[in-house]
């Protein structure tokens, strides 16, 4: 009954996609005899929380919220935090029922629901409660693991290389591209190896109209892009370079941090600097040391053949007894190309 409502909230609240983090997406609608009357999502890090944006345009059309139902896709929260409660707007404002898709995981927000039945509001929880939790991944990750939700990204011939043998990866794929520029629009950053950005100098930037550029998290461990200048470094958006070289020097806007590079290491940094999602796209051997961290999978295949060349994962090893296994969530293809979104199974 309230689904199609709640299918709207989730909506507007991926208009807050890579705009929120380290906070949740959030959406909500003011629903009075069966109508949306107001419209509302989280726009941005530290900006009002979506129930106050609805609320707030109600009252400004001049509408009457006596008896009126919010569909809010997360549990209103009940403490002070960058805003005061929204728990404490909605009993104000005569609203009779609150309809929510998931209880909110940060322990910090204390119980709205409790809080708003205590106030005689009915609450109905879990409507398309799935959907939201996937729409807020990010958020349950950050909040409940302390880590970054973890992506892998690469680009693989059909033989299961992604470069040839003389290093080249530029084009292995490439009628998906856009959804490779989708992901950068979303995720908090986008992290790569020291020898990716000797080779290929990418940009890891987001060009897609309207989007935005993830923070560019480079892993040189023996610092050998000390001194130099590449396309990662351009201050067109925050730069990080972990680093176990002391000596090493990069420009002034980078921020370098001399820490212990294993992976577990780099995710306690990253985690404290408030990034909630990290999109691992290469090379080789970072994707192989990031493997068995993932969350989530996303594998562009194209039908060439390379032979001889770099394979996706070097440097990893398991059997055939008991190796890493992902179960596919979602594909796609052209006539030469596969998209494939997997999560591992274990998990
Ligand atoms: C949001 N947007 O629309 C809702 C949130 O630091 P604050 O004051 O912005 O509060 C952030 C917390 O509030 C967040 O972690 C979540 O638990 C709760 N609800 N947050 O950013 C929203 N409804
Ligand atoms: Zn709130």
């Amino acid at each position: 009954m309230y689904e199609r409502f709640m299918k709207r909230a989730i909506e507007l609240a991926k208009k807050g996609l890579g705009r929120v983090n380290p906070n949740p997406p959030v959406g909500a609608v003011v629903v009075k005899e069966g109508r949306i009357i107001s419209e509302g999502f989280h726009p941005y890090f530290g900006g009002p929380h979506a129930e106050r944006v609805a609320i707030e345009s109600a009252k400004r059309k001049g509408e009457d919220l006596t008896g009126t139902t919010l569909v809010v896709t997360l549990e209103p929260c009940d403490h002070h935090g960058k805003t005061p409660p929204c728990t404490d707007l909605i009993i104000e404002s005569g609203i009779k029922k609150v309809v929510i898709g998931m209880r909110d995981p940060n322990p910090v927000s204390g119980s709205g629901v409790e809080k708003l039945k205590k106030h005689g509001i009915e609450v109905v929880e879990g409507v398309l409660e799935e959907e939201v939790k996937k729409l807020c991944e990010f958020f349950i990750t950050y909040v409940t693991e302390n880590r970054p939700f973890i992506a892998l990204k690469y680009a693989s011939t059909l033989d299961g290389k992604i470069a040839d043998a003389e290093g080249n990866s530029k084009w292995i794929t490439q009628d998906l591209r856009h959804k490779a520029h989708e992901m950068r629009n979303v995720y908090s950053a986008v992290l790569v190896g020291a020898r990716t950005v000797l080779k290929d100098d990418p940009r890891l930037t987001c060009r897609l109209k309207g989007g935005r550029n993830p923070t560019r998290v480079i892993l040189d461990r023996r610092g050998i892009l000390s001194g130099g200048s590449y396309r990662v470094f351009e201050d067109n958006a925050r730069v990080i370079v972990f680093t176990e070289n002391k000596e090493a020097k990069y420009p002034v806007h980078v921020e370098k941090v001399l820490n212990d590079c294993s992976v577990g290491g780099i995710l306690k940094v990253l985690y404290e600097k408030g990034v909630d999602s990290v999109l691992v796209e290469g090379g080789s051997e970072v994707l192989g040391e990031f493997l068995e961290y993932a969350d989530v999978v996303f594998a562009f295949y194209s039908t060439k053949v390379f032979g001889e060349g770099l394979d996706v994962f070097s440097g990893y090893r398991s059997s055939v007894s008991d190796p890493p296994r992902f179960r596919i969530v979602r594909s796609e293809h052209t006539d030469t190309e596969l998209f494939l979104e997997m999560r591992p199974c274990s998990r």
